[in-house]
């Protein structure tokens, strides 16, 4: 040890089988899969363990391979803090270096479930369609080398294949992302690529796979060098690999397994028959407003979330934008009270634990808008409401998506479509044509969407607004507050 760092967190307790291969082993996976599973192992044992597969980086093999997995997850809560070391996670591989070793976890007889959390990215979809998107650079370089993948969908066909050809049954794939009838979704995908290059193979997953749905929530920012340096402080030893997340936690899982899970029902997990009205409610929400949050915060120069709900404006905005246009597109679920719910998300997004970057929120908006916005201005509309809220949102993201912020600074956009957003953005002068540009993003709004003159009018109305008074004055001003 170099004199003054501290030691490097090392594993506790012997590490458990492995019985689940998780791709995507981010902050998220951390503060809440991980969690859950040590949770349900330590009250009813089971052969559970979690063998990490990173699809891109070897960040999280870099941090968690030298601690054996075992890594701390500290919660940020307005009492204050409480840190606890989480020893579900068995190993971890990076894809990219050896492909053929993650098939070969992936169809270990031992392994019952492929979970995932990848982002709305990772699943190569088109998002306005939620269907693969065959000219994806992963899924073209996939199904020309079957053997050798490197995308999520392709990762998942390959060890199914080799799977059936072994004569085994199949594992249970569990998706954990942002996303609408997330477990739907990912069947479609898998399916479309197994049946691109063997017909009968995704005559099998259809037949034989569960994809169960899941609505997962709990507020995750990405780990900063602040935080591992404020953990080495606090508890003396040195984790790169720790998570910070808040207090609130909620996994609602569609009960639907090939060969059995753990018992993630005592550490509070829901098992429900419907999910799909909770991941509404939540994907409306939650996630919608944070997305507004986000561009209309990072456009006026608020760095967090926190931040943000503290100016009373934007505390309005959430207040405004769930009552009039976001509840009443929310079927409710069983259990929940939808005004409760709202209210809390206030609370929790005012966390003063929680340094949750606009910026971060702002990422990927191409693959997050449909689900999260989109689908609540076509319900508005359909019932004949104009959704001036939303649109506002829609503006702000288009204003952010142009790259330059209200002081003439570049934005650092990072979204798959960045490039072609820029260039739409780019392509007109006025207001009125950069809206038009970019309401012609097909990847983004469905061309019908896009056809309605009312959410045109409504976004261009926004777009000068934005662009004339700057985004702190327009959320006052639309809010009256
Ligand atoms: C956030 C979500 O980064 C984002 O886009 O909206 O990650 C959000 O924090 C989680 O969905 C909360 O469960």
């Amino acid at each position: 040890m170099e004199a003054g760092l501290p030691d490097r967190l090392t594993r506790r307790t012997p590490k458990p089988k492995t019985g689940m291969v998780h791709l995507g082993p981010g902050a998220f996976f951390r503060a809440f899969q991980a969690i859950y599973t040590a949770d349900a192992m330590a009250a009813r044992g089971g052969d559970w363990g979690i063998l990490a597969v990173s699809l891109k980086s070897p960040t999280a093999r870099d941090q968690l391979g030298p601690q054996e997995g075992a890594f701390t997850a500290v919660e940020l809560g307005p009492q204050g803090r409480n840190a606890r070391i989480v020893e579900s996670v068995t190993g971890v591989l990076v894809a990219p270096e050896d492909p053929g070793a993650v098939i070969a976890a992936m169809a270990d007889p031992g392994v019952k479930i492929v979970s995932l959390t990848i982002t709305e990215k990772g699943y190569c979809h088109e998002p306005a369609t939620g269907r693969l998107n065959r000219s994806h650079p992963e899924i073209v370089h996939d199904l020309a080398h079957p053997d050798l993948p490197q995308s999520a969908p392709g990762f998942l066909v390959a060890a199914l294949a080799r799977r059936r050809a072994a004569g085994m049954p199949p594992f249970t794939v569990l998706t954990c992302d942002n996303l609408p009838s997330n477990g739907h979704l990912a069947q479609g995908i898998v399916i479309d690529f197994a049946r691109a290059i063997d017909p009968d193979l995704a005559a099998w997953i259809a037949a034989h796979v569960p994809f169960p749905a899941t609505m997962v929530d709990r507020i995750t920012p990405a780990t900063t060098e602040a935080d591992i340096d404020a953990l080495a402080q606090a508890e003396g030893y040195l984790d790169p690999a720790c998570v910070m997340h808040e207090p609130f936690r909620q996994w609602v899982i569609e009960d639907d397994f090939a060969d059995g899970r753990p018992a993630w029902e005592v550490a509070g997990a829901q098992f429900v028959r419907d999910v799909e009205a909770h991941e509404t409610m939540k994907l409306r929400c939650l996630n919608g407003t944070h997305s507004a949050l986000a561009y209309l915060g990072y456009l006026a120069g608020y760095q967090t979330i926190a931040e943000t709900v503290a100016d009373p404006a934007y505390a309005a905005l959430c207040h405004k934008l769930w009552h009039d246009e976001i509840l009443p597109t929310v079927p409710r679920p069983e259990g929940e009270d939808l005004a409760a719910y709202c209210a809390a998300l206030l609370d929790r997004y005012r966390n003063p634990g929680i340094r949750h970057r606009t910026w971060q929120i702002a990422m990927d908006g191409s693959q997050k808008l449909p689900q999260r916005i989109l689908g609540t201005v076509r319900d508005a509309l359909a019932a004949g409401r104009v959704p001036t809220g939303l649109c506002l949102v829609v503006a702000a993201w288009m204003r952010y998506v142009g790259g330059i912020d209200e002081t003439g600074a570049p934005i650092d956009v990072r979204d798959p479509l960045a490039g072609a957003l820029r260039a739409a953005s780019g392509s007109a002068d006025t207001p009125e044509g950069k809206v038009a540009a970019l309401l012609g993003v097909t990847q983004v709004f469905d061309p019908a969407l896009a056809a309605d003159t009312r959410l045109r009018a409504g976004v261009t109305d926004a777009y000068v607004r934005l662009a004339g008074q700057g985004a702190r004055a327009t959320v006052a001003e639309w809010t009256g507050a």
